[in-house]
C-alpha cells in the first residue's frame, strides 16, 4: 500500500525477538502507527511477520506504559514523576553513597533479555557495569543461553563463537528442546525459521524433533520423539557411542580429545540410557546412522534443553556430534556466522570460573554470576551484601527460579534503579524508573543476533520518530552509569561516553588520525560507523562497509552464506577444538550418578506462545485475547490417574499454584507444562491484571542448577498435583 498524503512508510529491524525481520512502518502525521508489515525487500526476512511484530504499534504506545521518571515514595508506596535531572541526581547521591560506605561490591547489576535487542543494552550497559566496579553481573543469561556459550568457550575457546545450524543448506536436522514455529528460533537468527524448515522437507531433507510435547514444530516435522524432560544429554551420549561402536566417525576438523570422548560416551549405550529418555534404543541407533550417512546434517538444540540439569553438558554434545559425523564448519551443518560490525576480540582462551559468587560460591562465567543466586546475595548479612541495585529491562521477579524469594529480596534492597518501559512485579520495588523512549524513537543495530545468524546479514535503522527534548535510551544509560560513579550525569555524559570509546578503538587500530571521517548524526552513529568499518566487512579493514552503506540500503545487505571459519574462529591454545574439556568430563560423573537414580513421579516444564514474550507482553488486547494461555498442560490419563478436576494445586520444593488444566494428549504422561512470565495479579498493567495467570517462577527451585555453568533449571521440576 502507498503511503497517503498524511502517512509515511519507513523501514526498521522488529526488536521483539530474535528473527530481526525488516518491517515496513505506516506512521501518520502525529506519529502513531497505522499499520506494520512486513518488508519483503528485505532479502533475509522477505517479508516475515508474526502477530507480535503486527503489534509493535500498540506496545509502542501502551497507555500504562512509563513515560517520564517515576520516584517511590517508599512511606506511601506512592510513585510520582521526576524530571530527569531530579532522577539522576538522585541515584547520583544514593549509589556511590552506598558504595562509599559498603565497597562497590554492595552494588550489583542485572540484565534483562530486551538487552540483546537494544542499541543502548549492547553499547552502554557494559560502561554501566564498569561505573559500579562490581563483580555482581546477573542477567538474565543465566537463565537461558549460558550452557551454550559455556560450551562454546570450552570447545572453541570463545563463549561469543557459537556454531547455529545452517538452516538454507542442511539436508537433516536434528532438533532438541525448541519451538520454533512458536518462539521464531533462539541462538539461531532465522527469520521465518517456520518457512525455512519447509523449505528444508521440499528439498528432500529430515527434520526430527525431540520434545516432552508434541509441538507445532513437531507437526511438521518427519519424525517427533517424547523424550523424559532433563534427559536430553543421555540421548546425545547414546548417540556418540554407537558412532564410535559402529566405526561411523568421520572428523573434519583439527580437534583434541577424542579418545577422551570415546571413553567418556562408552557405558552410555543406546541400551543404558533408554530406561532414562524413553526413546527406545534402536531409535538411538537409527539416529547415529542417519546422522552419519547424510550427506550434511546438523544437531541444535535450545532452551528445553539449556535450562535443564545437565544444561552444559547437552550444548557440548551436541557440537561434539557435530564434530564427530564431519558436520562442524562446512556447508549444511553447524557453521559460524560473521556479523558485520566489530565484536569483542579475544587474545586469550576462555576460562570460567576466574572467582566465585559471596555466598553460595558459585563460578563466574563470562564475568556474570548465576540469577539464581541472586537472592542469596541479597539477603545473606555481611561483607559484600548487595544493597543497591540496578536492573536494566529485566524483569527477575517473574524470570528467575524462586522469582516470590526475589520480590522479598528486592523490597529489602537500600536503594533500586529500573531502566524499564513498565511498572511491573520487578520494577514496582525501584526508587527510581528511568523508561526508555519509545521504541520507534531508538535506532536499531543487531550487534549480537547477528552474530548467530543463519546467513550473514547486516541492517541499521535510524529512530523513526524524533525524540523531542528526551534522552534516548544511549543517554539514559550513559548518565546513569556517569551517576552511579560520581561524574557530570548531564546530557554530556553521552558523547564523552562515546567520545572515550571511540578514541580507544581508533588507538587499538593505529587510525587516531582518522576521527574526523567517521560519520553519522550522533556519537552513538558514529561509533556504529567505526564498528562497521573495522568490522570483517569494513571499509578500514580491505572491505567497502561503513555506516553510509547501510543508510543507503535500508532494507538490509545480504553478505552471503555462512562461510567456514576454522581454524581462524578457534581461541583455545591449541588452535584446535577441544572436544573433552576437563570441566565437562568431570561433570559427566554427575550425569552417570543420575542415571539410575529413581524418576519423580510428575516433573515440570515450560512453554512458550506465538503471541507472548515473556512477561511484558502480557498488556496488548491483542496479544492476549481468546483462550487463557496460562495453563497446565497434562495428558488426560494423568489428569485420571491423579483424580484432577478443572484445576489442581502444583506443589514443588520452592512453592505451591493452582492452575487451571488444559488435558492434552500432545504432552508425554508425567510431564506437565506451564508458561512462564504470567503473574500479573499486583501488576500496575491494566490488561495485564485481567489475565494475570500465575508464574511458573513460584515453582521452579533456586537451589537446583547446570552445575558447570550455574544456569537456572526450568524444565524437569519434580512437582505433585492434587484436587483444588
Ligand atoms: N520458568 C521459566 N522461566 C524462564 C524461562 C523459561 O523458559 N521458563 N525463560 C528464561 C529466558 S529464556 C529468559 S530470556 C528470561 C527473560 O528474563 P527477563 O529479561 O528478566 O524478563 P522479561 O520478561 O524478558 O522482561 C523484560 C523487561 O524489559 C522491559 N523492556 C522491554 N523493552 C524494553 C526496552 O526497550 N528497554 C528497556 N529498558 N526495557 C524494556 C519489559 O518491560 C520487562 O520489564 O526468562 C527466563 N525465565
Ligand atoms: N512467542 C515467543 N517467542 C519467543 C519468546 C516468547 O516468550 N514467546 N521468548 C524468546 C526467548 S527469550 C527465547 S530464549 C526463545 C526460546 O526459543 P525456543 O528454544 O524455541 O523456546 P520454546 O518455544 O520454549 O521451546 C522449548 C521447547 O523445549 C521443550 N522442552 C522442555 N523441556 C525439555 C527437555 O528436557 N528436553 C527437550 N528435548 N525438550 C524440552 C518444550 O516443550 C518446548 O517445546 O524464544 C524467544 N522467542
Ligand atoms: S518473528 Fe520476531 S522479529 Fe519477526 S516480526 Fe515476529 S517478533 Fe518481530
Ligand atoms: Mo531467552
Amino acid at each position: 500500500m502507498a503511503a497517503s498524503s498524511n502517512t509515511r512508510n519507513l523501514l526498521r529491524t522488529c526488536p521483539l525477538c530474535e528473527a530481526v525481520c525488516g518491517l515496513q512502518i505506516t506512521l501518520d502525521q502525529d506519529d502513531h502507527v497505522v499499520a506494520v508489515r512486513g518488508d519483503r525487500e528485505d532479502p533475509f526476512s522477505r517479508g516475515f511477520l508474526c502477530p507480535k511484530g503486527a503489534s509493535l504499534g500498540q506496545l509502542d504506545e501502551d497507555p500504562d506504559r512509563v513515560t517520564e521518571p517515576l520516584i517511590l515514595d517508599r512511606a506511601t508506596g506512592l510513585r510520582r514523576t521526576a524530571t530527569w535531572d531530579e532522577a539522576f541526581t538522585l541515584i547520583a547521591e544514593r549509589i556511590p553513597a552506598i558504595a562509599a560506605e559498603h565497597g562497590s561490591q554492595a552494588t550489583a547489576v542485572y540484565l534483562g533479555n530486551p538487552n540483546a535487542h537494544t542499541v543502548a543494552g549492547a553499547l552502554y550497559a557494559p560502561a554501566l557495569i564498569r561505573a559500579l566496579g562490581t563483580k555482581n553481573l546477573f542477567s538474565a543469561s543465566t537463565a537461558d543461553q549460558m550452557p551454550k556459550q559455556l560450551a562454546s568457550g570450552l570447545l572453541f575457546g570463545d563463549p561469543l563463537a557459537v556454531a547455529v545450524p545452517d538452516l538454507d543448506r542442511t539436508g537433516y536436522l536434528l532438533m532438541l528442546g525448541a519451538n520454533p514455529l512458536e518462539s521464531n528460533g533462539s541462538v539461531c537468527t532465522a527469520p521465518d525459521f517456520p518457512g525455512r524448515l519447509e523449505a528444508l522437507r521440499e528439498r528432500g531433507g529430515r527434520l526430527v524433533v525431540v520434545d516432552p510435547r508434541r509441538t507445532r514444530t513437531a507437526e511438521i516435522a518427519d519424525e517427533h520423539l517424547f523424550i523424559r524432560p532433563g534427559s536430553d544429554a543421555y540421548l546425545l551420549f547414546g548417540i556418540v557411542q554407537t558412532l564410535f561402536a559402529e566405526e561411523l566417525v568421520e572428523v573434519t576438523v583439527p580437534v583434541n580429545g577424542l579418545d577422551e570422548v570415546r571413553a567418556a560416551a562408552a557405558e552410555f549405550t543406546p541400551a543404558a540410557v533408554q530406561r532414562r529418555t524413553g526413546i527406545p534404543a534402536e531409535t538411538v541407533v537409527r539416529l547415529a546412522r542417519e546422522l552419519a550417512a547424510a550427506p550434511n546434517a546438523v544437531v541444535y538444540a535450545r532452551i528445553g534443553t539449556c535450562t535443564a540439569e545437565f544444561g552444559t553438558l547437552t550444548q557440548w554434545l551436541v557440537d561434539v556430534l557435530n564434530v564427530l559425523t564431519g558436520n562442524l564448519d562446512t556447508p549444511g551443518g553447524a557453521m559460524f556466522a560473521t556479523g558485520a560490525a566489530l565484536g569483542i576480540v579475544r587474545s586469550k582462551p576462555f576460562r570460567p570460573g576466574r572467582w566465585r559468587s559471596r555466598v553460595r560460591e558459585l563460578p563466574e562465567a563470562m564475568g556474570e554470576i548465576p540469577v539464581a543466586t541472586l537472592a542469596d546475595e541479597i539477603t545473606t548479612p555481611g561483607d559484600g551484601q548487595i544493597r543497591a541495585l540496578v536492573t536494566v529491562a529485566g524483569n527477575p521477579v517473574l524470570s528467575a527460579p524462586n522469582g516470590p524469594r526475589l520480590d522479598s529480596a528486592f523490597a529489602g534492597l537500600e536503594f533500586m534503579v529500573s531502566v524499564d518501559r513498565y511498572v511491573n512485579e520487578t520494577t514496582r520495588h525501584a526508587d527510581v524508573i528511568l523508561p526508555p523512549p519509545r521504541t520507534l524513537q531508538s535506532p536499531h543495530y543487531d550487534f549480537a543476533l547477528l552474530q548467530f545468524a543463519v546467513r550473514n546479514y547486516t541492517r541499521y535503522s535510524r529512530p523513526l520518530v524524533p525524540l523531542g527534548d528526551r534522552p534516548s535510551e544511549s543517554e539514559v544509560v550513559a548518565r546513569l552509569a556517569a551517576a552511579v560513579s560520581g561524574q557530570p550525569h548531564g546530557p554530556e555524559a553521552l558523547a564523552a561516553l562515546d567520545e572515550f570509546v571511540i578514541a580507544g578503538m581508533l588507538h587499538r587500530a593505529g587510525l587516531d588520525e582518522r576521527r574526523p571521517e567517521l560519520q553519522g548524526l550522533t556519537s552513538t552513529e558514529q561509533r556504529i560507523d567505526l564498528m562497521l568499518r573495522l568490522g570483517p566487512y569494513g571499509a578500514w579493514n580491505g572491505g567497502t562497509l561503513e555506516l553510509n552503506t547501510l543508510l543507503e540500503q535500508p532494507h538490509g545487505i545480504d553478505l552471503g552464506p555462512l562461510r567456514p571459519r576454522l581454524p581462524d574462529i578457534l581461541r583455545t591454545a591449541s588452535k584446535r577444538v577441544e572436544l573433552a574439556p576437563p570441566e565437562l568430563l568431570a561433570d559427566t560423573e554427575r550425569l552417570r550418578a543420575a542415571l539410575t537414580a529413581a524418576a519423580p513421579d510428575v516433573v515440570l516444564i515450560g512453554r512458550r506462545h506465538l503471541r507472548s514474550n515473556n512477561s511484558w507482553m502480557h498488556n496488548l488486547p491483542r496479544l492476549v485475547s481468546g483462550t487463557n494461555r496460562c495453563t497446565l498442560h497434562i495428558h488426560p490419563d494423568d489428569v485420571a490417574r491423579l483424580g484432577l478436576g478443572e484445576h489442581a494445586v502444583v506443589k514443588s520444593a520452592a512453592g505451591a499454584v493452582t492452575v487451571p488444566l488444559e488435558p492434552t494428549e500432545a504432552i508425554m504422561p508425567g510431564v506437565v507444562s506451564l508458561p512462564h512470565g504470567w503473574g500479573h495479579g499486583g501488576s500496575d498493567q491494566g490488561v495485564a491484571r485481567e489475565h494475570a495467570g500465575v508464574s511458573a517462577n513460584i515453582l521452579t527451585d533456586d537451589s537446583v542448577l547446570d552445575v558447570p555453568s550455574g544456569n537456572a533449571v526450568f524444565n524437569g521440576v519434580p512437582v505433585s498435583l492434587t484436587p483444588v
